[in-house]
């Protein structure tokens, strides 16, 4: 990477983009314009603007209190929760920089976490779903990691308490960072090994906040409810938590990533927004087909990314929730692209939307790095006000993944329509090579979701001796199962090529998931090569 690009780059953007503000400093902003305004609710409880400064403002100076400074890394992991919202802008005031763990990871990765990003402190709950996080952070302790400081939110005796960290005298905003400063940490969405981490700035981040708000006309009266785990990207900046809040508008707690939670809290707060991933989108649609009745009318907007959303589950998602689908495409390393509100049919269900910043600069490069035409699948590479220039403490990694002029290398194939959209089909190494012939997942799920025997499918390239990869596609259980023949005669009707046949089908009651719920499919490689 050429450092002087960098520098001038950033340069203009600390100039023309980014406010002078820092995440924390940006709360004191909405709670002068929004004070009396209820920022968040959960089971009842709420906060004002005016009392999650106060609230943010004296944990913010527990911790340096009690021993934290400002600079220091603290992996957060609690689940979606009142407290989480006041963690995360105590850190921010305190200049301290939160790592954003999801309370689905375990040991290994904790520990790859917590050593990576030489945390001094680890902030868990007590139990969650049936896990001891307690236990885990004991475990942890007793191998590395032993100048970490536990805090925990519920019932402890061993550890600091995260309801003592309270500090009676008024927080005093000296310490603050500046808004050019690492904000936070994001993890890297992988499924294997342990995640990477990514420095986000305060200012990038607010800025990805307010311009994806925009793009949800999200007002005062916007209610959010927070269904993904707000550690997540997502729901976290785009515009989830912190877009709601530059807003005005309200946050809804959602404890516990499932229908029978998402659901009736819409109807119960009123809700007017949601992000989901296609996997719990569709998990939604079947729970309202169970036939209860539910006043869903509140919902103005849905939002689903995270993984390829198949065209026919965009337009059940509409049907279903009776409200405008927003596709939303996101990287936690930077970019989002999200489609109109307003765009035709074609854009909403077929397309990932535009990058929401006039300063990101996208590419849809070859092989060999050259740009290709229009309308032509290529990686995505991208620089601009808010996309990293480079994982922390990754060198290697970097200079894979950093070209010469500072673009991202996504690693997702993406092409660029002529209305500027883009379509993302999945990662580079999903694209399965059987026997030298190509073939891309995306398009052979979309031809077999034509069959009104499949509701859901995955296809997956799968290690094979003779080919070197097979296909192999997955289905969702349902009620008639077909055979591997009757889908390829099925395919080979809709007159595609014999190479991209399934080599292989298997039945599926449930799809694995990723700790932010996106299907796993590397887990369905697994099981594949098992079969
Ligand atoms: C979001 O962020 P990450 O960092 O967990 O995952 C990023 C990866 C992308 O590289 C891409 O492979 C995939 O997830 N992805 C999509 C997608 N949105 C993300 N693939 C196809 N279609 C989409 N709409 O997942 C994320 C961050 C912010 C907002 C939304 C999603």
């Amino acid at each position: 990477m050429n450092m002087e690009t960098k520098n001038k780059l950033e340069r203009f953007y600390r100039k023309n983009v980014w406010e002078p503000v820092t995440l924390g400093g940006a709360l004191t902003l909405w709670s002068q314009r929004y004070g009396e305004n209820v920022a968040v609710t959960e089971n009842g409880r709420q906060l004002t603007y005016g009392q999650l400064e106060t609230e943010a403002g004296s944990v913010a100076q527990g911790f340096l209190s009690s021993g934290f400074k400002r600079g220091d890394k603290i992996v957060l992991q609690i689940p979606n929760s009142m407290e989480f919202v006041i963690a995360i802008f105590a850190l921010f005031k305190a200049g301290m920089i939160p790592v954003m763990a999801l309370p689905a990871q375990r040991k290994t990765e904790i520990k790859g976490i917590l050593e990576k990003s030489d945390a001094r402190g680890y902030i868990i709950k007590d139990r969650y779903l049936g896990f001891d996080y307690k236990e885990m952070a004991r475990e942890i302790l007793s191998e590395s990691c032993n100048g970490v400081r536990v805090i925990v939110l519920g019932e402890n005796e061993e550890f600091t308490s995260f309801g003592e960290l309270r500090a009676d005298c008024v927080f005093s905003e000296a310490e603050a960072a500046d808004s050019a400063d690492i904000g936070l940490f994001l993890l890297s969405g992988g499924t294997t090994g342990i995640p990477k981490l990514i420095p986000r700035r305060h200012a990038d981040y607010l800025y990805v906040a307010k311009e994806t708000a925009g793009r949800c006309k999200l007002t005062s009266n916007s209610v959010y409810l927070a269904a993904l785990p707000i550690a997540h990207n997502f729901p976290l900046g785009c515009p989830g938590l912190m877009g709601t809040l530059t807003a005005g508008g309200r946050i809804v707690i959602c404890s516990v990533t499932s229908p029978d939670e998402i659901i009736p809290l819409i109807e119960e707060e009123k809700v007017t927004i949601t992000g989901l991933v296609p996997a719990m989108a569709s998990m939604c649609i079947e729970f309202l087909e169970l036939g209860e009745e539910y006043d869903l009318s509140s919902l103005e907007v849905i939002q689903v990314g995270g993984s390829v959303l198949d065209p026919y589950l965009a337009q059940r998602v509409e049907k279903a929730f009776n409200c405008r689908l927003q596709q939303i495409f996101g990287i936690a390393e930077g970019l989002i692209c999200c489609t109109d509100l307003k765009g035709s049919d074609y854009v909403r269900y077929h397309t990932q939307g535009k990058p929401i910043s006039p300063y990101d600069e996208v590419l849809i490069v070859d092989e060999k790095g050259e740009e290709v035409p229009e309308g032509e699948y290529g990686e995505l590479l991208v620089r601009g006000a808010y996309t990293i220039y480079g994982y922390y403490n990754l060198e290697e990694v970097n200079k894979d993944r950093i070209s010469e002029e500072c673009y991202f290398k996504t690693g997702d194939r993406a092409r660029r329509l002529k209305d500027g959209n883009y379509q993302v089909a999945g990662r580079l190494t999903e694209m399965i090579n059987r026997a030298g012939e190509k073939i891309i997942p995306s398009e052979i799920e979309e031809l077999l979701l034509k069959n009104e025997l499949i509701s859901e499918v995955q296809v997956v390239g799968i290690k094979d001796k003779l080919l070197g990869e097979k296909i192999c596609a997955f289905i969702l259980e349902g009620s008639e199962k077909m055979s591997l023949n009757n889908i390829r005669n099925c395919l080979a009707d809709m007159e595609v090529a014999a190479f991209k046949l399934p080599d292989q089908v298997a039945y599926i009651s449930n799809w694995p998931l990723t700790s932010v719920g996106k299907i796993d499919r590397n887990k369905l490689r697994e099981l594949g090569e098992k079969l």
